[in-house]
């Protein structure tokens, strides 16, 4: 059943003011899924989808997202937001722009980090996560879809990952109205900033101010295998530069950890593109 608007979910004024819409269903297989299916029947865009639960939440790499209601499934289609070979920026767009939101909730707190290439944890258990995805429209033009989940009053036990939720955490707002509100906000201010990939610099400067991990040793399970090093930076693509014993490694692609992790989990995370656009998307 879709609601074309909710009593309970707002968006922001300046998200109004700007042409974005919300719909909002009780409960979907997944808010990327029903984004990309308006895309393809010619939606114009600029529209908010969310659900109160997901039956088939998808993560990256084709992984699960565990979608119970209290918390937030979101996703925001655009319709050509920026020319194809600059779109997987987005993902980058949206990790500042939800760190930003999530900030509002907790007001300042240094364990709020970005973790490359866009999870949002906190004290290093993951608050957030965010899948880009996008199609290529018979009309030639490009939908993106920025799925955002925000573990708000729950949160699972996922083996990867530890994890985290708002309530938990003891915010100052933990509603996902209240986050929807803040994020669609953000959002605005963002792409804003980020001018359809004219300033992706200062996207980048942003998100390094407040990335995880920026100077110490980390593994990275990369397409192509595990690497170890320091994380020195982000490149102007967004690519993560790690120092591997004096080498420069740059990685397009790849599921961090901090710490070193279970034995085996490494070799277990399927292969795919780190910035969550797959390689099919970006042609
Ligand atoms: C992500 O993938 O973090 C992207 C999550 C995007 C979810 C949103 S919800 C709205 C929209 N509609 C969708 O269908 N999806 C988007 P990834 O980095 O691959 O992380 C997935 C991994 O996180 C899983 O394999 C689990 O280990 C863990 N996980 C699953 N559910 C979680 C949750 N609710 N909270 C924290 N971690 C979770």
């Amino acid at each position: 059943m879709l609601i074309s608007s909710s009593t309970l979910l707002h968006l922001a004024e300046s998200a109004l003011a700007q042409a974005y819409r919300l719909t909002h269903h009780p409960q979907i297989g997944s808010t990327n899924d029903e984004a990309l299916s308006l895309a393809l029947a010619g939606h114009a865009g600029r529209l908010w989808i969310v659900a109160d639960a997901q039956t088939k939440g998808k993560g990256r790499l084709g992984r699960q997202w565990i979608s119970p209601p209290g918390n937030l499934y979101a996703s925001l289609l655009l319709i050509d937001p920026a020319p194809v070979q600059k779109a997987p920026e987005l993902g980058f767009v949206a990790g500042v722009a939800l760190w930003h939101a999530l900030r509002d909730c907790l007001g300042d707190d240094p364990r709020l980090e970005i973790k490359w290439p866009n999870d949002i944890l906190h004290a290093g258990a993951k608050l957030a996560g965010i899948l880009l995805e996008s199609t290529q429209l018979k009309s030639g033009g490009l939908a993106c879809v920025i799925g955002i989940g925000v573990n708000c009053n729950s949160h699972p036990e996922p083996a990867l990952y530890p994890a985290t939720d708002l309530a938990h955490i003891g915010t100052l707002l933990s509603q996902r109205d209240e986050v929807l509100i803040r994020l669609s906000a953000a959002f605005v201010t963002w792409l804003r900033v980020w001018d359809e990939g004219r300033h992706f610099a200062a996207i980048r400067d942003e998100w390094l101010t407040h990335a995880a991990g920026l100077g110490t040793p980390i593994s990275v399970a990369a397409p192509d295998g595990a690497r170890d090093g320091i994380f020195e930076t982000i490149d102007s693509n967004g690519r993560l530069v790690l120092n591997a014993g004096g080498k420069t490694l740059t990685l397009e692609a790849g599921d961090v950890f901090f710490a070193p992790p279970p034995i085996g989990v490494l070799a277990g995370v399927r292969s795919g593109l780190g910035d969550t656009m797959s390689r099919e998307e970006r042609r």
